[in-house]
């Protein structure tokens, strides 16, 4: 793996630019305790089901010119994970900065699980940015609940334009697109929706700080392109519904068209010269499934192997952090509110203790991440997986597996008998840590 470059920024530096690049920054953005809003905006571009595997940037077999701009000029991760391999736990972790079983997402948020989404008293990242003064935007999928109490626009979202489901019909969402707890559609194709909704907030929002989570649709099923009209569509027989060949030339076709949005949204970001102050991150939720791949890895999509939760994952901020470079340190999709709280200089509420870390310094600096232990979690279904350095542990009611990464990223020899006491010994960790994080309900949740 490629060390990344070190840099010599200075922070104060750093944050004394910011503060003279904002417009009026002063005068209009004086919200937080009258000292301003000297952190740069946050985009966050957020795929669906992606696996490691599948992107040019990643080495894989579908062209992303575009993410491959990206991550030539800022920083590509090799070891980033996702706190789930599937959907709504992942966004539950991303949103909280916490393991999702105790914001009570174990499982995907569906009409027929007792998961009905995120209580809106948790701290969101979107409320803590948002009550620091930057303007905050969701658009695409949401999935942390149906409700409309547990709707965006209640986790500090000013505006919110989507889809609550896990999935929809990519051109015919007419009865389940939201304008806040609205429905209110906006035709199109829904990757060109979201990116069009990404464009115009950017612009709209050039003179002030800004929050904005790109949540796509893609390359989610249903394997739908802009060709795919309900008028052209032909019917799909069920066992053709999973058909590699049949899926393959549309799944490539669907991430060509996100990869040509996230190049139209680098190029708004540029075009409205808010360059220098606008951190992109780019990532999946989890791994790929069907057509998809997640080479090297094993396993994907509802797998506690590397392929159900290790993503692709770039950052790109001109000037801050360092272009064309590639990190091999393990980090999980929730330290990113600690990080963006970071950035932004917001203070995290103390009763809400964070299990991710920040990534400021090793986005801007290099800097080694403190050696923790990362837990995996989807009881019963899955059971737990944990991650000490280069061990990695599966236990279930079915698996007790032990891994070496740094010798056998393809989980291929499990070292349980070879290695009986660090095998025990993790054992023992992932049982604590279920203990430690069991959903007792809203109120109890420090
Ligand atoms: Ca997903």
């Amino acid at each position: 793996m490629m060390k990344i470059k070190r840099r010599s920024d200075i922070v104060v530096v750093i944050a004394a630019y910011l503060w003279c690049a904002w417009p009026g920054s002063a005068s209009v953005l004086g919200t937080r305790g009258g000292d301003g809003v000297a952190g740069p905006n946050i985009v966050v571009i957020m795929a669906d089901d992606l696996g490691y595997g599948d992107t040019s940037a990643y080495g894989g077999w579908v062209e992303t010119p575009h993410l491959e701009r990206m991550a030539a000029e800022g920083l590509t991760f090799t070891d980033f994970h996702t706190n789930s391999s599937v959907c709504s736990p992942t966004r539950a972790g991303f949103m909280t900065g916490r393991y999702q079983q105790r914001v009570g997402i174990v499982d995907v948020v569906a009409r027929h699980l007792d998961t009905p989404g995120l209580d809106p008293s948790e701290t969101t990242i979107s409320r803590l940015m948002n009550q620091a003064g930057y303007r905050t935007a969701l658009f695409g999928k949401w999935h942390l609940g149906m409700e409309p109490r547990f709707n965006p626009v209640h986790h500090g979202f000013d505006e919110f334009r989507g889809y609550l489901d896990g999935y929809i019909d990519y051109h015919k969402h007419g009865s389940t697109w939201h304008n806040g707890l609205k429905k209110e559609d906006q035709p199109g194709y829904s990757t060109h929706v979201i990116t069009n909704n990404a464009v115009r907030f950017i612009q709209q929002n050039r003179a002030r700080p800004f929050f904005l989570l790109v949540a796509h649709e893609a390359v989610h099923l249903p394997f739908q392109t802009p060709d795919d009209t309900p008028e052209k569509r032909k019917p799909i027989s069920k066992s053709e519904l999973w058909n590699r060949e049949r899926i393959r030339p549309k799944y490539r076709i669907m991430l060509e068209e996100m990869d040509r949005g996230i190049g139209q949204i680098m190029d708004a970001i540029q075009r409205t010269e808010i360059d220098s102050r606008t951190l992109v991150f780019f990532l999946s939720d989890n791994g790929a499934i069907g057509a998809g791949s997640n080479v090297p890895f094993r396993g994907g999509k509802f797998s506690h192997y590397e392929g159900g939760h290790r993503v692709p994952a770039i950052a790109r901020w001109p000037g801050k952090i360092a272009a064309g470079t590639t990190s091999s340190q393990l980090a999980v999709a929730m330290d990113l509110l600690p990080t963006f709280a970071e950035l932004a200089g917001v203070d995290v509420p103390a009763e809400r203790s964070l299990d991710g870390v920040s990534l400021r310094g090793l986005l801007l600096n290099g800097d080694e991440l403190p050696k923790r232990q990362v837990f995996f979690g989807y009881e019963p279904k899955l059971g737990t997986a944990l991650r000490d350095q280069n061990w990695k542990m599966i236990l279930s009611s079915k698996k007790f597996e032990l891994y070496d990464l740094d010798n056998d990223e393809a989980e291929q020899t499990n070292l349980v008998e070879k290695y009986p006491e660090r095998a025990q010994a993790m054992r023992t960790k992932i049982e604590h840590w279920k203990e430690e994080t069991q959903w007792a309900g809203v109120e109890a949740q420090k």
